[in-house]
């Protein structure tokens, strides 16, 4: 019997896993998150295919017995489409498509089409359009390009469609165009990020779906936009919040921090779109304290976090100071689990955003690191260490110099984690 939903694509989700190649190791619940991903796109999954071996085909890298078993299914089914978790060589998605009478597309495919469906602002727009190009150029003699005004649906849109009968120069035409819209709109961000440049800056990063944007809501008066949802948010959005901080003495004054929602990470992010996303994430880079949202109930959380992890590197801000925030804290069953966890990451807090629960606890923490970014510090260096002083004003903020006769005195504002840094290169 053939399931039906209406309106959406009837798919199968296809992943190949080789034991003896790293890049292709995966489990089977790989095919949990590309699920969630097709779904967030639209598609309808019907089926999904898991085949591992330790000999990998480069015809099929599935193998021709799978593909054939495959061809019947979405003959038999009436599949409109294929998606692979793995990356497929050109030669193999040829061959793939001559055996499977459908369209088939990897998962970076799948993602760009999320993001062209969820872009809203002029900004994120360019921004995935270019992506979309630098990633259909090097594959632009694929077989479904030509046939996408026939199937059309999830991964034609966007430029999908034009792109087809236009040639190489054009694309390249456009990308550069892209590339100077965009450069624009950095530029302009630039100076608003300077307005900012006075106010604390946070940013709530993470990987895709774990509560950035609820958290953003809970802690301001923010109404962003939160969907159980993969990349719900494409957009940075900053709002201000004001904070109680004391001057070391009694009194209390609010402080104004500004924080920011941006978009979220998955395993294998096309390369393509983080370079294009570098203008979006600048806010990342120019925080002083990332909250790294984590959803505490996800079975994936090691790596999800690792995941983080990387992608802050690729961006340039794996030096920030980072507070890990567990989210999602009430749908975790295991108590155990929990108990084990705060053991492991003693600095971090746990909360949930969608309860409201520990809320204030994420406050103090911030708060501390407001202190901590407001303490003065000084440091004596040789004369002459012009170096390391540059280094101290790439790191902190500066309120003297004196350049003494056997030292140069330096009075600054850093939090914890730079100034342990800057101490370390004095020596
Ligand atoms: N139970 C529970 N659900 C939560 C909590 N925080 C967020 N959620 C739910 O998790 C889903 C994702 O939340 P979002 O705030 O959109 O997540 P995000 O990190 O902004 O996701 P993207 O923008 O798509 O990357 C929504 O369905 C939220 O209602 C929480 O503390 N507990
Ligand atoms: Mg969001």
């Amino acid at each position: 019997m053939i399931e039906t939903a209406e309106g959406l694509e009837r798919t199968v989700l296809v992943c190949y896993s080789n034991r003896k190649d790293k890049k292709n190791l995966h489990s089977e619940e790989s095919l949990e998150e590309l699920k969630f991903l097709a779904e967030t796109a639209g598609a309808y999954v019907v089926k999904s295919f898991f085949q591992e071996n330790d000999t990998y085909d480069s015809r099929f890298m599935i193998g021709k017995g799978k593909a054939t078993e495959i061809a019947e299914f979405v003959e038999e089914f009436e599949i409109k489409l294929v998606i692979f978790e793995n990356e497929l060589a050109y030669t193999q998605l040829r061959n793939l498509e001559q055996k499977i009478k459908c369209k088939i597309i990897d998962k970076s495919n799948l993602i760009l089409d999320i993001f062209a469906s969820n872009a809203r602002t002029a900004q994120a727009k360019l921004q995935v359009e270019l992506a979309q190009l630098e990633y259909t150029l090097p594959r632009l003699t694929r077989q479904w390009t030509h046939l996408s005004k026939q199937f059309g649906g999830i991964g034609t849109k966007g430029p999908g469609e034009t792109q087809i009968e236009t040639d190489r120069r054009l694309i390249g035409k456009r990308i550069s165009l892209l590339k100077e819209k965009l450069g624009k709109v950095a530029e302009q961000r630039k100076t608003q990020a300077s307005e900012r440049g006075k106010f604390f800056r946070i940013s709530l990063v993470g990987y895709t779906n774990v509560g950035k944007s609820t958290l953003l809501n809970a802690l301001t008066d923010a109404d962003a936009y939160v969907e159980n949802k993969l990349f719900a948010t494409l957009d940075t959005s900053t709002k201000s919040l004001d904070i109680l901080v004391s001057n070391g003495k009694s009194a209390k004054f609010p402080k104004r921090v500004l924080i920011s929602d941006t978009v979220g990470f998955i395993k294998n992010l096309p390369h393509d779109l983080i370079e294009s996303f570098k203008s979006t994430l600048s806010e990342v880079v120019e925080s002083d304290l990332l909250l790294h949202v984590v959803d505490t109930s996800n079975q994936n959380l090691d790596e999800q976090m690792n995941v983080v992890n990387e992608t802050l590197e690729e961006i340039g801000a794996g030096g920030k100071m980072i507070v890990k925030v567990f989210n999602k804290v009430d749908l975790v069953k295991d108590k155990e689990f929990l108990r084990e966890l705060k053991k492991e990451h003693t600095d971090s807090v746990f909360i949930s955003a969608g309860k409201g629960l520990n809320l204030d606890l994420l406050l103090e923490r911030i708060k501390k690191e407001l202190n901590s970014a407001n303490t003065e510090r000084i440091l004596r260096l040789k004369p002459g260490d012009h170096k390391n002083v540059s280094m101290i004003y790439s790191l902190a903020e500066v309120r003297e110099v004196k350049y003494l006769k056997n030292s140069i005195k330096v009075t600054f504002s850093t939090n914890d984690k730079n100034f342990s840094r800057l101490k370390s290169l004095q020596e």
